[in-house]
Parts: C-alpha cells; structure tokens; sequence
C-alpha cells in the first residue's frame, strides 16, 4: 500500500487520530531516544526519566532537563509538524496524542493536543503537589524550588508512573472513532501508548505509519512509509 493510497484515505475521512513520537521532532533538531543521539552523558533516558534516579541525585536529572530545555528552546516546528497543523484545520473531528513532551505541536499551532507524558515547560512540587508553566531555559538555578520550597520536579510522566487522569480513556476514544490512525515517528515499544496503534486497528480505523525505520506494527498497519515525517508528511496531506 503507498502513499497515494493513504493520500486517499487521509483525505476521504472526517474523523482523524494522530500519534506522534520523538521523530517527528528529529528533523528541528531534537535528538530522538533510541540511538546514540538520545544519550546524554552516557545515560540512557530510561535510566533518567524515573522517580528512583529523581529521588537518588534530583540535580543530575535536572542538569539532564535543563540541557533538553536549551535545546528545545532553540528549535522550531518543522514541515511534519506544520501539516499536522493544515490536518487538524481539514478535518471535522480530530485529535492529536503526543509521546513528546518539547512543546513543538504547540508552538506549530496545534489546538486539540493529548500529551500523554506531559510538557517538558511545567514544573510540579514535590511536597504541595501545585504544578505551574516555567518557560525559562536554562534555568538559573537547580534543582529549581517552589514557592512552598519544595523540591519541583518536570511536569513529565516518568517510567513507572500513571499518565495523568483520563488521558488514556481520551486517547482510547479519538482512536476508536477515527476512520483513519496516522502515527508518526514513533518506535511503538512504549506503553501505553504504543498500545493505542493495535487498539485502532481493532476499532477498524485505518493505521498509516510514517517512520524512518519499522516498528513492531509495521506488519500490522495498513501503509508502512518509510521516510522523515519532514518529507512525507507534507505529501500525503
Ligand atoms: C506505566 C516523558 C503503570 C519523560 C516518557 C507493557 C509492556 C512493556 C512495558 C510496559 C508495559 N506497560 C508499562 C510498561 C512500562 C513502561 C514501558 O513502556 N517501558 C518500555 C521501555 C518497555 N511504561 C511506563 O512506565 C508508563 N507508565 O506503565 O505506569 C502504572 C499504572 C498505575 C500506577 C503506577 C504505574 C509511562 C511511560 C511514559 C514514560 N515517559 N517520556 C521524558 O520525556 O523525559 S516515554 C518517552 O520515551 C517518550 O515520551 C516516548 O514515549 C518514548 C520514546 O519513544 P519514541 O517517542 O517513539 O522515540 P524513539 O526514539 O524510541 O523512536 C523514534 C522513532 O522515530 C524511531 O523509530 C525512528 O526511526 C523514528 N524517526 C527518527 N527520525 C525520524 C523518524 N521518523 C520520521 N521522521 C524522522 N525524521
Ligand atoms: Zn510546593
């Protein structure tokens, strides 16, 4: 199946799911998390992007926060971004669910954004639980503090951790009415959002996957494109 095909559906439907990944924001220059780009110091992110290393060295995970914000702050949406922007103005029902947590669906002008792993540009505290956006980059001081001076974290998801209340089960339902599922530089090897690819098929959506590489879905979804999401994208809406 190729993109003229998937042109084709894209076009024909009026209710639209979108699942985005890390590679969908390669291409404005932030480094994915799989492969060597993704590493930091030497770190894999899993290893950083959970409660235990937080609660074992809180200033190396926020040295590794701030370096992410510094280099997102110098990025811009890239052309796989900005059609997902024309998609959502196309189509009559439309939900866009993003793995990222750099902030670019927004500044593209996206409108109907799930972030399931929560937003790299809000902090939460550790102790009063109140959660606020702090857009400074890099930050003057870390670890950064709240008001109540407790210990702020990112106001990301981490490994092990719940995704916020009622995300999934929004998720779940823009996927399971949506005539079309279009997922987008993603590894699919992390859930439960990976989940949301075989959850569409079985709701009868069709799944087109654009990725550079294949992933687990590959033999699943209807149209596998290979290739940056900076090139296809613009294409095939
Ligand atoms: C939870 C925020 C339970 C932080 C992130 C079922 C099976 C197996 C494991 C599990 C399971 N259920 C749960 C788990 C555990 C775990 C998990 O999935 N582990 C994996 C590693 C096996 N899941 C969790 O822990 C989740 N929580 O389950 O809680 C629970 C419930 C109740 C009570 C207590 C607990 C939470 C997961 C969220 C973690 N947070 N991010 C931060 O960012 O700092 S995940 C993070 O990694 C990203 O958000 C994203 O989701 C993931 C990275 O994946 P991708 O975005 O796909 O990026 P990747 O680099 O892997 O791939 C990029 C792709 O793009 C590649 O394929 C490449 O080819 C392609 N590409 C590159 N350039 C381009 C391109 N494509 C197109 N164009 C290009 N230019
Ligand atoms: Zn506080």
């Amino acid at each position: 199946m190729g993109l003229e095909q998937a042109r084709e559906w894209l076009a024909n439907a009026t209710a639209v799911a979108v699942l985005t990944g890390a590679g969908i924001s390669a291409e404005s220059g932030i480094p994915t998390f799989r492969g060597a780009s993704g590493l930091w110091k030497q770190y894999k992110p899993e290893d950083l992007a959970t409660a235990e290393a937080f609660a074992r060295d809180p200033l190396l995970v926020w040295e590794w926060y701030n370096w992410r914000r510094e280099l997102i702050r110098k990025a811009q949406p890239n052309a796989g971004h900005r059609a997902l922007v024309r998609l959502e103005i196309q189509k009559p029902r439309f939900t866009l669910i993003t793995q990222n947590v750099d902030g670019l669906h927004d500044l593209a002008g996206s409108g109907r954004i799930l972030k399931l792993h929560g937003d790299i540009w809000r902090m939460r505290c550790t102790s009063c639980g109140s959660n606020w956006p702090d857009r400074r980059a890099p930050l003057p001081k870390l670890p950064p503090h709240c008001g109540c001076g407790g210990l702020a974290r990112p106001g990301v998801v981490w490994f092990g951790e719940p995704l916020p209340d009622g995300m999934m089960q929004e998720a779940e339902h823009a996927a399971a009415e949506a005539q079309v599922l279009l997922v987008v530089g993603t590894s699919a090897l992390v859930y439960p959002a990976a989940g949301l690819i075989p959850y569409a098929k079985q709701a009868g959506a069709r799944v087109i996957q654009v990725n550079l590489e294949p992933t687990p879905y590959s033999n699943m979804v209807d149209c596998a494109l290979e290739g940056s999401a900076g090139e296809l994208l613009p294409q095939l809406i």
